[in-house]
C-alpha cells in the first residue's frame, strides 16, 4: 500500500454463537452479494478481502459447562481472540478495516483489538449504534445471549473467556446512538456507568444532527472512531432483516445523515456491521442498506 492510496480491509465473521435465532451467520456473504467491494472501489478504496474467520456450527458445539449463562461463551471468546488478531494485523496495513458480522458478539473482538493497537498512539472513542443496551452480564441477562453482554465485557465485566486483550474500555469511550429497548437491570446498570446514552427520546427531542454532533463532542479527544453498527437501530421498515428487530428505529435519511456526519469528521477508522440476518430479510433490503450506509460513512456524497 502506498501512502496516497486509500486501502481498506474486510473481515467477515459468520458468527451466530451469540443469540438464539439461526441466520446471522449468512450476515457476511449478504453484505458482500450486495456489492460492498463494489461500493468502496467506487469511491477509490484499494479493498483487500480477506474472506471469512473460522467459526465453529452452533449444532456441532459440545456445550460447555463453565459458560454459565453466557451462552457458547468459550467458543464465542475463541472467534473473537482470532479476530482480535487478524484486526490487529489489518490495522497495521490498511486505513480503514470493516468487521462483517455475525451477531454483535464478533465487536468484542475487533474493538479489543483497536483499543490495543492504539495503546501510546492516541485515544479511542467508539460509537455504539443500537437499539439495545448490550450492557448485560451473565448475572444480569435474562436470556444468556452474549451479544446482549457485548459492551459490558469490552468494560472488563463479564467473564475471563469474554475478556480479550489487554485494555478495557472505559465508560467516557462509548457513547450509544438509538437506544429503544433495555432490560430492566441492564437499564439500572447503564444508569449507574456514566455512559453517554442518547436513547431515541433524545434524537425525537434535539434531532439526529444535534445528536451526533453531541456524540463526537463526548469523544473529541478520540483520534482514532469505531463506528459499532448493529442494523437494528434502523426502524424495522427499512432494515427488516435483523435479529432482534424493535419498532420506532433511525428512518433512513437520519442513518445517511449519521453516516455523512461522521464522514464529514474524517476520525472513523474501524467499522464493524452487524446482526444482518437474510432469513428474515426482503430481498436483501438489509444487506443493501448496509452497504448504502458504509458507502456514505466512507465518503460517497450527494454533492
Ligand atoms: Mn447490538
Amino acid at each position: 500500500m502506498t501512502s496516497s492510496q486509500k486501502s481498506v480491509g474486510v473481515l467477515g465473521v459468520p458468527m451466530d454463537l451469540g443469540q438464539q435465532r439461526r441466520g446471522v451467520d449468512m450476515g457476511p456473504s449478504a453484505v458482500r452479494y450486495a456489492g460492498l467491494t463494489k461500493a468502496l472501489a467506487g469511491l477509490g478504496y484499494d479493498v483487500d478481502d480477506r474472506g471469512n474467520l473460522h467459526v465453529p456450527v452452533a449444532e456441532t458445539l459440545v456445550h460447555d459447562p463453565a459458560d454459565g449463562n453466557a451462552h457458547n461463551a468459550s467458543a464465542i471468546g475463541r472467534v473473537c481472540r482470532d479476530l482480535y488478531q487478524a484486526m490487529q494485523a489489518g490495522l497495521a496495513q490498511h486505513e480503514r478495516m470493516i468487521t462483517l458480522g455475525g451477531d454483535h458478539s464478533v465487536s468484542l473482538g475487533s474493538i479489543s483489538a483497536v483499543l490495543d493497537y492504539h495503546v501510546g498512539q492516541g485515544d479511542v472513542g467508539v460509537l455504539w449504534v443500537d437499539a439495545h443496551g448490550d450492557f448485560n452480564t451473565p448475572e444480569t441477562s435474562p436470556s444468556g445471549n452474549v451479544h446482549g453482554m457485548v459492551v459490558a465485557a469490552l468494560m472488563g465485566r463479564c467473564p475471563p473467556a469474554l475478556t480479550i486483550g489487554e485494555c478495557r474500555l472505559r465508560p467516557e469511550q462509548i457513547v450509544y446512538l438509538g437506544v429503544r429497548d433495555l432490560d430492566e437491570r441492564e437499564r439500572q446498570a447503564l444508569r449507574e456507568s456514566g455512559i453517554f446514552v442518547l436513547t431515541m427520546s433524545e434524537l425525537d427531542k434535539h434531532g439526529l444532527g444535534a445528536c451526533v454532533r453531541m456524540a463526537l463532542d463526548q469523544l473529541r479527544d478520540a483520534t482514532h472512531l469505531h463506528v459499532s453498527f448493529d442494523l437494528d437501530s434502523l426502524d424495522p421498515s427499512i432494515a427488516p432483516g435483523v435479529g432482534t428487530a424493535v419498532p420506532g428505529g433511525l428512518s433512513y435519511r437520519e442513518a445517511h445523515l449519521l453516516m455523512e456526519t461522521l464522514a464529514e469528521d474524517g476520525r472513523v477508522r474501524s467499522l464493524d456491521i452487524v446482526e444482518v440476518n437474510p432469513i428474515l430479510d426482503i430481498a436483501n433490503k438489509t444487506g443493501g442498506i448496509a452497504v448504502e450506509m458504509t458507502a456514505s460513512l466512507f465518503g460517497k456524497r450527494i454533492l
